[in-house]
């Protein structure tokens, strides 16, 4: 069994306040990936994991100040201040999932990938692969990156990570844990499944779930996934056992298809 899961920054901070971690959640997080790694365990089937995670109150509020009418700035100082954000938002996941004996290790996106002249993502996933076949958990998050276009720099999201790495690495799971129950319609119901049938309709009516996000929300999530034709599930992952149900392949959310 392979699942990438990515966790929302939204479930693993508070967004509102900078620099902040939601421990309850985080704690929980921990609890409920090494039961799913136990629970295949005991049924003698190896759950190979990458996890994702995204900005959060760390990387956003630094990030939104170096960025100027959609143009980063100053990117001299900025590039290795949302380094550092990011880079102390990991060590923090980490450490957590580390306490719980989970065996994840660190992929820092701002020292080795970028976005080239067309905007596809030059991203070498060897060493990736490789941890993968030593039981290794690599975790990957939102960052800074170049972008050789004339822009300089671009915010490399985790909902860019999820689709890419699925993509390539072909999971049999893909998981999006964010902080509401899927994607909702304009009257805030979840809509079960996206697909060929609804997707324009469900784009046009997304927007930006958060004004002091830098990245897309929702729309990108969506959008991401389904141009590359990755299948998903984006779920409620700050609420109890939902992330243990997801890596068992039993969560309700809006499947991307
Ligand atoms: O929250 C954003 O990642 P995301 C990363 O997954 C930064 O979109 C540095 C803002």
């Amino acid at each position: 069994m392979f699942a990438i899961l990515k966790l929302g920054g939204s479930i693993l901070c508070d967004k509102n306040v900078p620099y902040s971690i939601n421990w309850e959640n985080l704690q929980n997080i921990g609890i409920e990936i090494k039961e799913a790694l136990e629970y295949y365990r005991k049924e003698e089937i190896n759950l190979k994991l990458i996890i994702v995670h995204g900005g959060g109150s760390f990387g956003h509020p630094v990030a939104k100040k170096y960025l100027k009418n959609g143009k980063f700035v100053d990117m001299g100082k900025g590039y290795w201040e949302i380094q550092k954000a990011m880079r102390k938002f990991n060590n923090i996941v980490i450490d957590e999932l580390q306490n719980f004996e989970i065996p994840v290790v660190s992929i820092q996106p701002s020292s080795f990938i970028t976005f080239d002249k067309d905007l596809n993502l030059r991203f070498d996933t060897n060493a990736i692969e490789k941890m993968l076949e030593k039981d290794l958990i690599p975790v990957i998050h939102g960052d800074i990156v170049i972008d050789e276009r004339e822009n300089n720099f671009k915010i490399f999201s985790g909902d860019h990570a999820l689709p890419h790495l699925s993509k390539k690495l072909n999971p049999d799971l893909s998981l999006h844990a964010s902080d509401v129950d899927g994607v909702w319609d304009t009257k805030f119901k979840v809509i079960e499944k996206i697909d060929s049938s609804n997707i324009n309709k469900v784009l046009e009516s997304l927007k930006p779930s958060n004004k002091e996000d830098v990245t897309g929300g929702m729309h990108l999530k969506v959008m991401e996934c389904y141009n590359l034709g990755v299948k998903t599930i984006i779920f409620n992952g700050s609420k109890k056992r939902n992330i243990y149900n997801a890596l068992l392949k039993n969560v309700k959310g809006t499947s991307i298809n």
